[in-house]
């Protein structure tokens, strides 16, 4: 059959040949066939160029990685909107089965196990089978793989399509520019929770400031790139892009922008918390201004005026949750949040000595370039899967080209010799102590294992705190957003063991980590336990990645005093002599 009217994007062909290449593979095709599949598919993601272009051309065989056959694959598929020896394949092996390689740490190989001696085909009969114990009598299965089988159909089962704050700026970045090009708009900015930095972003909210008789709405709906209008009206729209991202566009006329802000700003909580307040002095609050009983309505081009009218300070995005901001505003006691300005050291930093991209020295001209007067490079420690950790061989050869980094800066950079060593699966360290000791700075990462059961994985992070050389702890729960779920900690024993520790914790910037979260980050600081917040830089452009870290600490209502990162060289080493 043909459908004429398919068409293909590059990311669409990709997503097939990924499905083939997992498909093969859980079949038990030879390795190099399964390759020529993800190699093809990977290429056509990076192509730079659109795919019907070059079918146009006759250029589908130059593609890197895209062979004789592969590109004979992509024009059937162009030309007629199927693939037959796709479909050959899927009547060979059950395509449900490709639901089974959403659970974490579950590869093609022990799909074509399940299937293959148990029957399974889909993600329900793993679940049944697991459940029964019928997997840990498979060969390279045992009752703990079955258990983590379980736990990760569970975790499946929470699962959201949450962006994480990285992917979610990109895009209100791109849109913002866009409607700020519209004719008749004379502002336009995030709300929602973007604006408030939230982990993870479910829609983007962008708030426009426009004539009554701009266009912008309309175009908006109309867009190229919509799938789906899900809500339209007048003042405030909803839609579904074709790369899945929603956007919700409120859109009001200038003098009532400070308003409509407001409220699309939220949190929602926060929200119903002012309107409260408003109805206490007979107004009532909204996204159009607020309502006299007389029925005049008071119209706020900004936010500040709201809050001036109810007897308040306005206040910080990230902290509008109704987390007591609305009391501690009463009382004047809000924090004086750190921002992006108040950073002055990176203290996690890899480099070409493990699995980083750049040189040390590349590493330290970035941080002097970005207003830094601090650097840690910490690579990683030998004992992990990962390329090239370091031993303490190859930490005596790093240290001296340290020594040449630093003869090179100056003073102008501290650059001090670290180390991201591993917590191992008992809790001891990767490194014996000797070695450490002989370190400016360590920081102690969990990175494997993380699905042991609280107590074993907390005392293992205890053990790692209460060790004698160990500075910070890095990304302490291990999650990934938006869906890894980090370890099952107990965390008034993880707190309590670094406040008696004077261990610092770190908010790893990465908006795939963001970790520690908001609320322990908030609790570590009510504790007094020093944070750092660290980028885990693999290359010079991640610095900037600091951002979302310092969100999360204004999340937590941290001041900047509280960030080790903040403060200056001086300061900083000697917190880091006093430790040993
Ligand atoms: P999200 O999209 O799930 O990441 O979270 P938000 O906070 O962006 O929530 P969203 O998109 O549902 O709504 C955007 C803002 O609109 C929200 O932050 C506050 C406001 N809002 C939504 N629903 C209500 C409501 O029922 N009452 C009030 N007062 N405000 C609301
Ligand atoms: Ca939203
Ligand atoms: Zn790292």
């Amino acid at each position: 059959m043909t459908h004429q009217n398919k068409t293909y994007t590059n990311a669409e062909l990709a997503d097939i040949f990924e499905r083939i290449a997992n498909l093969l593979e859980i079949k038990g095709e030879v390795v190099f066939k399964i390759r020529a599949y993800t190699r093809a598919a990977e290429s056509l993601r990076v192509l730079g160029e659109d795919i019907n272009t070059v079918a146009a051309e006759k250029r589908l065989d130059k593609i890197p990685g895209v062979g004789k056959a592969i590109s004979e694959k992509i024009q059937e598929l162009l030309d007629t909107g199927s693939l037959r020896f796709l479909e050959k394949l899927e009547s060979e092996v059950p395509p449900s089965l490709l639901e089974l390689l959403e659970v974490p740490d579950l590869g093609p190989r022990k799909a074509s196990l399940f299937w293959k001696e148990l029957g399974i085909t889909n993600l329900a009969e793993l679940e049944q089978a697991a459940r029964e114990g019928k997997l840990r009598g498979l060969p390279g299965m045992g009752q703990k793989s079955e258990q983590r089988i379980i736990a990760g159909i569970e975790a499946l089962g929470r699962r959201t399509d949450r962006m994480t704050l990285g992917t979610a700026w990109e895009h209100a970045r791109r849109w913002l520019e866009w409607i700020r090009s519209q004719p008749g708009v004379s502002r336009a900015e995030v709300g929602g929770s973007l604006r408030r930095w939230r982990e993870t972003i479910g829609d983007l909210d962008i708030v426009v400031a426009c004539d009554a008789d701009s266009p912008v709405m309309e175009n908006f709906i109309h867009h190229d790139e919509v799938a789906r209008v899900i809500a339209k009206g007048e003042n405030k729209s909803s839609v579904e892009l074709k790369n899945g991202v929603r956007i919700q566009l409120w859109a009001q006329p200038p003098e009532k922008f400070g308003s409509l802000w407001l409220y699309a700003t939220g949190s929602k909580a926060h929200n119903v918390r002012l309107r409260e307040m408003a109805l206490k002095k007979h107004l009532s609050l909204s996204d159009q201004g607020m309502l006299k009983e007389d029925g005049e309505l008071l119209l706020f081009a900004e936010e500040e005026e709201i809050y001036k009218v109810l007897g308040l300070p306005i206040m910080d995005p990230e902290i509008r949750e109704d987390r007591g901001e609305i009391e501690a505003a009463l009382q004047k006691r809000l924090p004086r949040l750190i921002t992006v300005n108040d950073l002055r050291a990176e203290l996690h930093a890899h480099s070409t000595w493990s699995d980083g991209t750049a040189s040390i020295a590349e590493m330290a001209r970035a941080a002097v370039a970005k207003g830094y007067t601090t650097l840690a490079i910490t690579d990683h420690s030998a004992s992990l899967g990962i390329t090239r950790g370091l031993d303490a061989h190859r930490l005596e050869e790093q240290q001296k080209e340290i020594e040449q980094v630093r003869a090179e800066l100056g003073d102008s950079l501290t650059l001090l010799h670290g180390i991201e060593v591993d917590i191992m699966a008992d809790g001891s360290l990767a490194l014996p102590d000797e070695v450490l000791a002989k370190l400016d700075i360590v920081i102690a990462s969990l990175h494997t294992s993380l699905r042991q059961p609280r107590e074993t994985i907390t005392a293992r992070l205890l053990k790692a705190i209460r060790s004698s050389h160990v500075d910070i702890i890095g990304h302490p729960s291990g999650r990934l957003l938006p869906n890894r779920e980090g370890a099952d900690l107990d965390w008034d024993a993880v707190l309590k063991a670094a406040k008696e520790a004077g261990v610092a914790l770190e908010i790893n910037a990465s908006p795939s980590r963001l970790d520690l979260n908001d609320v322990y980050a908030r609790r570590a600081a009510g504790l007094g336990i020093p944070l750092a917040i660290n980028t885990d830089a693999h290359q010079p452009a991640t610095y900037d990645e600091s951002v979302y870290g310092v969100s999360v600490a204004r999340r937590a209502w941290v001041e900047p005093d509280q960030v080790i990162n903040t403060w200056d060289s001086r300061k900083i080493v000697e917190w880091l002599k006093n430790r040993q």
